[in-house]
């Protein structure tokens, strides 16, 4: 039995909608966030880096949310969440997963804590900043999607849920991902499966959805 520590709406959100659409059984401890949780001493002996996720499966402890999804695509191959080693697909698979964490969600966490990187006085200058860099990316990310369903192609992924999560992040800018005609289209059709509204209704989370 997997246990995901998860914060709603957090990045915890990638895994969780992974574990549900794996349909695999798994518990969820609200470690939240907004209440500092994540810096209490019995979290923090899981996760030292204070940060949500943290995936426990029996002795095996994993955060990070790009590590926790590949690691259960390997652990349930048979969900298809994951093109196989072999596959074609395989390496734009690992490409996405971790451009989407090493690259946009990593230039997310800048609007998200721009107190952590400069003085109050610069901060809705950095936030501006970070909302058109990643406006930039979801752009090129769109006209990717302009001849494919997903990221891969036909076939939905892990990548897919993780792209969706980052996306989710940019509804309250004035740069939304969802006003992106294809990569709206798709996060119209993720939003639309039955582990992600599963996930939403858990998480307690209202619309704006994405
Ligand atoms: N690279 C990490 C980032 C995790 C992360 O920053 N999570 C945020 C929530 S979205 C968090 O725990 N923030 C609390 C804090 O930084 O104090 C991952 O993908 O798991």
């Amino acid at each position: 039995m997997y246990t995901l520590y998860h914060s709603p709406s957090s990045a915890s959100m990638a895994p969780h909608l992974l574990l549900r659409e794996l349909g695999v059984p798994h518990e969820l401890v609200l470690t939240s966030t907004d209440a500092g949780d994540h810096r209490r001493p019995e979290y923090l002996r899981l996760n030292p880096h204070a940060r949500v996720p943290t995936l426990v499966d029996g002795d095996t402890v994993i955060y990070e949310a790009t590590a926790i999804g590949l690691y259960l695509c390997e652990r349930h191959p048979e969900g298809g969440f994951a093109p196989p080693i072999e596959s074609p697909f395989r390496g734009d698979f690992l490409k996405w997963m971790v451009y989407l964490t090493n690259t946009v969600q990593a230039e997310l966490m800048l609007y998200f804590y721009p107190e952590r990187y400069v003085p109050e006085a610069q901060t809705a200058a950095l936030e501006a900043t970070v909302v058109d860099r990643v406006a930039g990316m979801f752009a090129r990310i769109d006209a990717h999607l302009a001849d494919r369903p997903y990221l891969l192609g036909d076939r939905i992924s892990a990548a897919d849920l993780y792209l969706f999560m980052v996306s989710r992040w940019t509804r309250n800018t004035t740069k939304k991902a969802r006003d992106l005609p294809h990569l709206g289209a798709l996060l119209a059709r993720v939003m639309a499966r039955p582990g992600v509204q599963e996930a939403y209704a858990i998480e307690g989370i209202v619309e704006p959805y994405y």
